[in-house]
């Protein structure tokens, strides 16, 4: 990092920090410009002084500081913004397609934007999960068209890290949900499909921030059911709602092993038809399974319902619900205290990201690296040596 980004950062003056580290205003205000470099004896003190954060290479390195960005990118990131809250949806969809970009410098300017997003804490974020086919879609046509006539704008994200190989499910969910992909007051965004999990979660998270500074109220979380991406997408949405077949006990459905218990809500779907008894036997199954004992993430225990989401039968039982577990985790202050509990998780998600990212790129494709890596294939250093040596390189920064 540099020293005029730290001093920011950390609210320091230009005259404190020149005392800390025993230098005149001027000669700091020289360093911080690029005009002088320090001697070795200051980059110490400032090394020291700042944790590491500034070291010498962001003296040494003729970088172009790229935590600046042009005036025209900050003009249009602003014209973005300015459109955004104005109720642009071309320009809602210019700031989706910039935090979902894998370019390196559009995560500049997509850091800015999302830097200038505010905090919503009055919007619901829903997440729904249940194997393919099991009617989250219809679903959230009926709960969310349900939701619009009521005066709420509803926004529908999609989290399936598979929908590469599956490419046709997006097009099924916009023919699932015909109603809200119409109407003027609902916003339907397929899945990333770039990258891995790790990735799409986090774009998803991010565009939840530019869908709720657009004004959407009502967010949809939608994934699959079978794979790793709900306990992303629990952590990333107020309520999470289970989906189940009325056909008997999760190893049955499919579904994997976990995600009943983190339900907040478990609802089985195709209560209608022949269905209908089934589907009452399999929430008693439920309401007695060992898995319901445990409270939700608010202290109510998870409730079981049943609805048919083609009927449009028992939609607003499930509305009911969410309000009411939104209402009770408000009035203990839960919800604030999740939301800033998943703000901290998806920081070092974020982090574990940058630094995968950095090996995968940077530092696996280094010769002394595979040099390593091969003489671990052969058995000439052992695993654990191996392992200590890169660990050690990567932490290899030291002060006091
Ligand atoms: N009988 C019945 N079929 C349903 C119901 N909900 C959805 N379906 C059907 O189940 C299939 C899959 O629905 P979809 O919403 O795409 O499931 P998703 O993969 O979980 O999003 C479609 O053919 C729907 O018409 C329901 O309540 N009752
Ligand atoms: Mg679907």
């Amino acid at each position: 990092m540099n020293l005029k980004s730290f001093l920011k950062l950390f609210n320091i003056s230009n005259k404190n920090f020149a005392k800390q580290i025993g230098v005149s205003a001027v000669s700091l205000s020289r360093y911080i410009i690029g005009e002088r470099i320090p001697e070795k004896k200051i980059i110490n003190k400032i090394f020291n002084q700042t944790n590491g954060l500034v070291d010498a290479n962001d003296f040494f390195i003729d970088k172009k500081n790229n935590e600046d960005l042009s005036n025209s990118d900050i003009q249009e990131i602003d014209s973005i913004l300015f459109n955004l809250r104005k109720g642009s949806r071309p320009h809602l969809a210019k700031a989706i397609t910039l935090v979902e970009s894998l370019l390196e410098k559009d995560k500049l300017r997509a850091n800015l934007l999302l830097s200038k997003l505010k905090e919503n804490d009055r919007s619901i974020r829903i997440g729904i999960t249940g194997v393919p086919g099991v009617g989250k879609s219809t679903i959230i046509e009926a709960l969310g068209s349900f939701l619009i006539s009521s005066g709420n704008k509803v926004a529908v994200l999609a989290i399936d890290p598979s929908s590469k190989q599956s490419g046709g499910s997006i097009l099924g969910d916009k023919t699932r949900m015909e109603k809200l992909s119409v109407d003027k007051n609902a916003y339907i965004r397929p899945s990333p499909n770039q990258g891995h999990l790790g990735g799409v979660a986090k774009k998803t998270f991010q565009s939840i921030r530019c869908l709720e500074e657009f004004g959407f109220n009502i967010i949809f979380v939608e994934t699959m059911g079978v794979g790793q991406a709900e306990t992303s997408v629990y952590d990333m949405v107020d309520i999470f709602l289970v989906l189940l077949l009325p056909s008997g006990g999760d190893e049955l459905q499919g579904i994997k092993k976990g995600i009943i218990e983190l339900a907040d809500l478990i609802v089985v779907n195709k209560a209608d038809g022949g269905l209908i008894k089934q589907a009452e036997l399999t929430k008693n199954e439920y309401t007695n399974a060992s898995q319901m004992t445990s409270d939700s993430r608010i202290d109510l225990k998870p409730n079981i319902l049943t609805c048919s989401a083609v009927e449009n039968k028992g939609i607003k039982e499930i509305w009911n619900y969410i309000s009411k577990f939104i209402k009770s985790s408000k009035d203990k202050k839960m919800f604030y205290q999740i939301r800033s509990d998943q703000r901290l998780k998806n920081l070092w998600a974020d982090v574990d990201l940058n630094i995968s990212e950095y090996m995968n790129k940077n530092f696996k494709t280094k010769q002394y690296i595979k040099d390593l890596i091969n003489k671990i294939e052969k058995n000439e250093v052992s695993l654990t040596e191996g392992s200590k040596i890169i660990y050690e390189y990567l932490t290899k920064k030291k002060f006091d």
